[in-house]
């Protein structure tokens, strides 16, 4: 009894219950939380309380998934979801890390298995004014929910954000559902008792394989899955029936006509940089683009004079090199929007939330934390991508009083790039 209260349930290894909570066998440590003493996901800055629920339609490989994050109703009690939402995710990163699955669950859930998103579980949407709409991709080997404090920060500021989790096998782990075959006759059924939960996990590359044709055939599919996650959220603001497969007690039809679907943004980190990139080649209802640290490989040459939107690429400074600041600036145009800036002492993983979640020795051993604080890291790239969203979708609020910072022009940016380029590359 005594190691089953939540105080000593720190160390505890915990297990997923169908009915959503968690389970914890072995509950061992009051250490656990001293050592993570402070730690925490920051708390979203804007006027809007800020929702989150997940959405699934289909259930194939070929449907939609995605984390919703909205304006909300102000909650005085309401849940916190839990940031990893399962066991296999914490698998699925061993597995990206080329590390045992069964010694790393242990350490993960021990160090990150408590952290929950700054948003309030499945509470009721509400906003005065209609919203803008941003779709998140996330980087290789991450998942939907990694990237909560952009995410939670743009839709306290008034925007609904689909971050979408891809079924490329570039995830560390999704998930979707597959029909029972053995009560295919049985009619009764609701069609969800009769699903069955189906994980995919990361493809690393085989040796000796080429890495680019992969690459590439992934962004496409990443691609496509923003365009469908956008699809589908058109859907829900025309009013349309949907069905989503995940049982969440969130009412969808409160979400028609709640967004201003002429304003669509495409975002992402990394892979998803590249993703947002490509999206924009493939759907003109992206009005532009913000490219956290893109990494430019999986693009092919010929996508680039087809893209007519504006985009944001905002770096860090020590994932850069000449190669990919090329590819970016293959992008350069006279006539539309293409801006850069990089944030002083970041490493590339600065824009997901691990680098909130560890202490200063591990978190720069694991290259997970920057020489900067990460909350002003952080702070500065959603202001920046606050004021250049307004700018290209001709938002009606006060972000332009950021607009300096789209230009570098802060203490801890640097306009443009820190890669210096030879003169015979320009
Ligand atoms: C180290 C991405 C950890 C950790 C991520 C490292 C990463 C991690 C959790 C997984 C994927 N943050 N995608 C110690 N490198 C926990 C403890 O979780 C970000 C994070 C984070 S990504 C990325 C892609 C490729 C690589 C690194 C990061 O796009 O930032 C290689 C070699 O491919």
């Amino acid at each position: 009894m005594f190691f089953r209260c939540s105080v000593v349930t720190s160390l505890g290894y915990l297990d997923r219950c169908h009915n959503n909570q968690r389970r914890y066998i072995l509950g061992l440590s009051v250490m656990g939380n001293a050592f993570r003493n402070n730690l925490h996901i920051p708390p979203p800055k804007g006027p809007n309380a800020v929702g989150c629920t997940d959405f699934m339609m289909d259930h194939t490989v070929q449907g939609s998934f995605f984390r919703l994050y909205y304006p909300c109703q102000r909650m005085d009690k309401a849940e916190m979801p839990d940031w990893i939402p399962s066991r296999e995710y914490f698998n699925g990163l061993a597995d990206f890390m080329k590390i045992n699955r069964t010694f790393s669950e242990r350490i993960f859930n021990f160090l990150f298995g408590s952290f929950k998103i700054p948003a309030y579980w499945d509470a009721p949407f509400s906003c005065s004014e209609k919203c803008p709409v941003v779709i998140f991709s996330h980087g290789l080997g991450a998942f939907r929910t990694l990237y909560s404090a952009i995410c939670t920060e743009l839709a306290s500021q008034g925007f609904i954000v689909a971050s979408v989790e891809h079924r490329d096998l570039s995830a560390s782990a999704t998930y979707h559902f597959r029909e029972k075959s053995e009560s295919k006759n049985s009619t009764k059924e609701s069609a969800s008792d009769n699903l069955v939960r189906e994980w995919i996990y990361y493809r690393t590359l085989r040796q000796g394989e080429q890495e680019f044709p992969i690459r590439n055939q992934q962004v496409i599919q990443r691609a496509d899955e923003c365009v469908r996650a956008l699809d589908r959220l058109a859907d829900i603001n025309s009013g349309l029936p949907v069905k989503n497969v995940l049982q969440t007690h969130f009412d969808w039809t409160t979400l028609q006509n709640s967004m201003d679907v002429c304003k669509v943004a495409v975002m992402g980190h990394s892979f998803g940089g590249a993703t947002a990139i490509e999206a924009l080649a493939k759907d003109t209802k992206f009005k532009c683009a913000v490219a956290l640290d893109a990494w430019m490989l999986p693009l092919r040459d010929d996508t680039f004079p087809q893209i007519k939107q504006p985009i944001f690429f905002i770096n860090s400074e020590k994932f850069q090199w000449a190669e990919n600041i090329k590819c970016i600036q293959k992008l350069d145009s006279c006539d539309i929007q293409r801006k850069m800036m990089t944030i002083k002492g970041t490493v590339h993983q600065a824009f997901p939330d691990f680098t909130f979640l560890t202490g200063d020795f591990i978190g720069k051993l694991m290259k997970l934390k920057s020489d900067i604080n990460p909350e002003i890291a952080i702070n500065l790239c959603n202001k920046a991508t606050l004021a250049f969203l307004q700018r290209h979708l001709g938002l009606e609020k006060d972000f332009n009083q950021w607009d300096p910072l789209i230009d570098g022009n802060d203490e801890n940016l640097i306009p443009g790039t820190n890669v210096t380029l030879l003169q015979s590359a320009m």
